[in-house]
């Protein structure tokens, strides 16, 4: 692993961070990814990128801001990244998915938050994630409450800017999210000194479709009966996806979905036979966040598909592209951004519930397990909207609450083992 204790020094970041992270994480990668037998050749170049987390992309973005670029941050995919690509900056995803960041977090937010929030806002006051020291922008919303108070937090010590979601589907919230989409992009305009013309934002909208299909193309796969690529391998894809360079991505995905093209052709698995076809549904798991599908898939399962941000829910759908002016295309960018995206901050999200039994079907999934991360209000009381639908369809359900600690992992892998057996 390479050495960037300069680069940190440069941006006054914590340097035993540093030396910790070149100790810890290829030990944490080996144990979930490089022990699994049969990967894909071509999941070297996202080994490569996950193992210098830490400074080969930041290296990037130093340079490109070195050259008068803007680095935007942002926590949830109903922020617009299209907005950023067309205004010449770069966006890269900051929600952070380990109990290393927890502590931080807990200095300036109540222990009852929930850690997705927790590790973040550490991260940025320990100065121990270096995309939190790189980014110009920060961009939250308002989709939950420990959200929305954490930003205030947050903006005592970087720029913030907030979106405002509406928490409905009604006709009047897609006109209001349009001009929180508008009023995002003169912020954008006024950050880089850019015009956001007809021809970036088209630009933009194809650029973001066509990392999605690549994602798309690779979830396919995923369908088969035997499924060529672990759902470890796909979670470290997708978690890569928001923090990548959007074009050297597209091309990897698609490079690995050639070699998955043979695999599928010769029926290769990378699973046992018997192996029970497992469906995700919840909150996010943000990287490195990679404790439930290390448990399901050295306990007879293997996740299929993820019903949630990090997953299916981030690629599935694409922007429409036959916007002709800027006015479509903005309606085109608000209809995928609040109508495409069934968060549990909706009221009702009934539409997430129809998604999770069509992607069970479509993925032939054998049940599903419901991820709660502890003081999550919003996804632990539709949890039970959740189980109960699927036991009326019935599909075999276990709901899980859980943190960033391994401290429940052997009472998950008991569990979870149970539903295994459960579903033979
Ligand atoms: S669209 S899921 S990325 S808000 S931070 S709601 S876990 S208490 S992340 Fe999310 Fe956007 Fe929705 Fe997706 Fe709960 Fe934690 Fe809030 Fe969270």
């Amino acid at each position: 692993m390479a050495d960037y204790r300069e680069m940190w020094k440069e941006l006054n970041m914590d340097l035993d961070t540093h030396d910790i992270l070149c100790e810890v994480l290829p030990v944490a990668f080996g144990d979930v990814f490089l022990s699994q037998e049969n990967r894909p050749e071509s999941m070297d170049y996202f080994n490569m990128v996950v193992a210098e987390i830490h400074g080969i992309r930041p290296a990037e973005l130093i340079e490109f801001q070195k050259k008068g670029g803007k680095v935007v941050g942002s926590f949830c995919i109903h922020v617009p990244d299209e907005v950023v690509l067309a205004a010449g900056a770069i966006a890269t995803g900051l929600c952070s998915g380990s109990q290393f960041w927890v502590p931080g977090g807990e200095k300036v937010l109540p222990t009852a938050t929930c850690p997705l929030i927790k590790a973040s806002l550490g991260a940025r006051f320990d100065r121990t994630c270096p995309f939190f020291r790189i980014a110009d922008l920060f961009v939250g919303e308002t989709t939950c409450d420990g959200k929305k108070k954490a930003w205030e937090i947050l903006a005592q010590d970087a720029p913030m800017y907030i979106m405002d979601i509406p928490q409905m589907k009604r006709e009047k919230d897609f006109i209001k999210w349009n001009e929180e989409i508008r009023d995002y992009m003169k912020k954008l305009e006024e950050l880089t000194g850019n015009k956001i013309t007809e021809e970036s934002l088209r630009e933009a909208i194809i650029t973001l479709n066509n990392k999605r299909r690549a994602l798309q193309r690779l979830n396919a796969f995923r369908k088969l009966e035997n499924v060529p690529i672990s759902g470890r391998d796909v979670l470290l894809i997708t978690q890569i996806a928001f923090y990548d360079d959007l074009t050297r991505f597209t091309a990897q995905v698609n490079r690995l979905c050639d070699e998955l093209e043979e695999r599928a052709k010769n029926n290769v698995s990378v699973f046992e036979k018997g192996s029970k076809r497992i469906l995700l549904t919840g909150t996010p798991l943000s990287i490195p966040n990679w404790k439930l599908h290390q448990i399901i898939e050295t306990n007879g399962g293997m996740v299929v598909c993820e019903e949630m941000c990090t997953g299916n829910r981030y690629s599935e759908c694409l922007v429409d592209e036959s916007g002709k002016n800027m006015d479509e295309m903005i309606d085109n960018l608000t209809h995928r951004y609040l109508g495409n995206i069934n968060c549990a901050c909706f009221t009702p999200n009934t539409e997430r519930v129809d998604d999770i039994i069509r992607l069970v079907k479509e993925y032939n999934a054998d049940g599903v397990i419901d991820i709660n991360l502890k003081f999550c209000n919003l996804y632990d009381v539709e949890g039970s909207l959740v189980e109960k639908a699927l036991k009326e369809a019935n599909i075999p359900v276990l709901g899980i609450e859980t943190d960033y600690t391994d401290s429940d992992s052997e009472q998950l892998k008991t569990r979870i083992g149970a539903f295994m057996e459960m579903l033979d």
